[in-house]
């Protein structure tokens, strides 16, 4: 297992749509095992491909926070939410390739996902609380979407200034 660099926004791939995964093969296993590290590592509760830059559907997440729990990671192949509540829930988001910044989002609290796991076999859950966020957040990586994109435009553009400064900061060392 290798842990991966993760792009920093803006970077094109980070707003591309990505691929379905024709098939899971030992080679897309490996990817899942690599990008459970890196999100281990990090540390995050969840990575999308697109984020190590490979543009394929496939997300990763452990939203098991609490100190000494049991960890329960799980990797998802062309995820698809099939049902979405109305009711909504807040949450402060973060992201792996936006570090350090932190802003509410308003989604649905409840979600229905559909993929494939490792096995490739067909599988279909409903996520709550952090899961339910944290799943929908990773899909929009797969769709082109960040966080920050629900944000009001001025926001999203001292976010994206940060993160140009970040980056050429980071260039330079
Ligand atoms: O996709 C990503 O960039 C990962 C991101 C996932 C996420 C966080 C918050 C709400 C929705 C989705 C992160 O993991 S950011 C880091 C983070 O939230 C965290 C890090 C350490 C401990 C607990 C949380
Ligand atoms: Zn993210």
């Amino acid at each position: 297992m290798t842990t991966r660099p993760i792009l920093i926004h803006p970077d094109p791939r980070l707003k591309k749509v990505a691929d379905p995964v024709a098939e899971i093969s030992a080679e897309m296993r490996a990817l899942a095992e690599d990008m459970l590290e890196t999100m281990y590592d990090a540390p995050g509760i969840g990575l999308a491909a697109p984020q190590i830059g490979v543009l394929k559907r496939l997300i990763v997440m452990d939203c098991v926070k609490e100190e000494g729990a049991s960890p329960a990671p799980m990797a998802l192949f062309n995820p698809e939410i099939t049902w979405s509540s109305d009711e909504t829930s807040v949450y402060e988001e973060g992201c792996l390739s936006i570090p350090e910044q932190y802003a509410e989002v308003t989604r649905p609290a409840e979600v229905r996902v559909r993929w494939q796991d490792l096995d490739g076999k067909l599988r279909e859950e409903q996520f709550d609380g952090l899961w339910a966020t944290c799943v929908q957040h990773e899909i929009d990586h797969l769709n082109g979407k960040l966080f920050i994109d629900y944000l009001k435009p001025l926001k999203r553009q001292m976010i994206t200034r940060r993160m140009q400064k970040l980056k050429r900061e980071r260039a330079r060392a």
